[in-house]
C-alpha cells in the first residue's frame, strides 16, 4: 500500500545516519521493521544494536545482527524509531505499539534520535492519537483517577502486559497544548512509570514520506 511505500522510504532514508562500527539504537513498530530489514543489508559494517522490545530483537536477530544489553552498549549514537503522532517542533506521542519505556530509556542515551513515519503522523497538536501511559498494575486504578483529574479519559489496554511486566492506560481527549509541561505532570504521578510524550527530549530529526518522496525535518 501507499504507507507501507511510504514507511520503507522514510526507513531507507534513516540508514545514511547510520555510522560504520557503532552500536544502533533501534526502536519498535511496522516503520521499524522497514529500518531494521534495510539495516540487514548493511550488517558488516555496523557494531551491533540496542532494542527497545522484544519484537525488535527477534527480527534483528533473524537478520544475524548483534544485539546488545544498553547497560553494556557505552555511547549510542543514533536512536531510530516511528511515532503515533509528531508536531512541527518534532514532539512525539508514541506507545501504539506498547514499547514506550524502552524506547523512551534508549532514546535518552542515544546522542541523535531520527523519527521515521509516514505523513499521516504529522500533525499541529498532538493528542488525538490516545496517549499511552505504562503503569505499575497496582497503581492503575489511582493513576486513572489522577488522569481524570488531568482532563483526561483513561481507558485500560486489556490484556497487554509491557515488556517491563506492567499496564497501559491510553488516554482520549487530552488537549496536549503544553506537551513539555503535560509530560512532566504524567511523571509526578506516583504508580506511572513511562508517558507517551517525548516532548522535553523530542527527535532531533524526522524523516517523513507520502510514499513518493522523503521530508527532512530538524
Ligand atoms: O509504539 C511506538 O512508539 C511505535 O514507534 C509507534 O509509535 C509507531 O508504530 P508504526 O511504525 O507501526 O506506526
Amino acid at each position: 500500500s501507499t504507507q507501507d511505500n511510504a514507511k520503507r522510504l522514510a526507513a531507507e532514508a534513516a540508514i545514511a545516519y547510520v555510522k560504520p562500527g557503532t552500536i544502533v539504537g533501534v526502536g519498535t513498530g511496522s516503520t521499524v521493521n522497514y529500518f531494521i530489514d534495510a539495516l540487514a543489508a548493511l550488517k558488516q559494517d555496523i557494531e551491533g544494536a540496542v532494542s527497545s522490545s522484544e519484537a525488535s530483537t527477534a527480527r534483528l536477530k533473524s537478520h544475524g545482527i548483534p544485539v546488545y544489553d544498553l547497560n553494556g552498549a557505552g555511547d549510542i549514537d543514533v536512536y531510530v524509531d516511528g511515532a503515533d503522532e509528531i508536531n512541527r517542533h518534532l514532539q512525539m506521542i508514541k506507545g501504539g505499539g506498547g514499547a514506550l519505556t524502552r524506547e523512551k530509556i534508549v532514546a535518552a542515551v542515544a546522542k541523535t534520535f531520527v523519527c521515521i513515519a509516514d505523513t499521516s503522523k504529522e500533525v499541529d497538536m498532538l493528542g488525538t492519537f490516545p496517549l499511552p501511559v505504562e503503569v505499575i498494575p497496582m497503581a492503575r486504578s489511582y493513576v486513572a483517577r489522577e488522569i481524570v483529574k488531568l482532563g483526561g479519559d483513561p481507558v485500560y489496554r486489556e490484556g497487554v502486559t509491557t515488556d517491563n511486566g506492567n499496564i497501559i492506560l491510553d488516554v482520549y481527549n487530552l488537549h496536549i497544548d503544553e506537551p513539555i509541561a503535560l509530560e512532566g505532570k504524567l511523571n509526578q504521578i506516583t504508580g506511572v512509570v513511562t508517558n507517551g510524550l517525548f516532548a522535553a527530549r523530542g527527535a532531533d530529526v524526522a524523516l517523513l514520506s507520502d510514499g513518493q518522496q522523503v521530508i527532512t525535518r530538524t
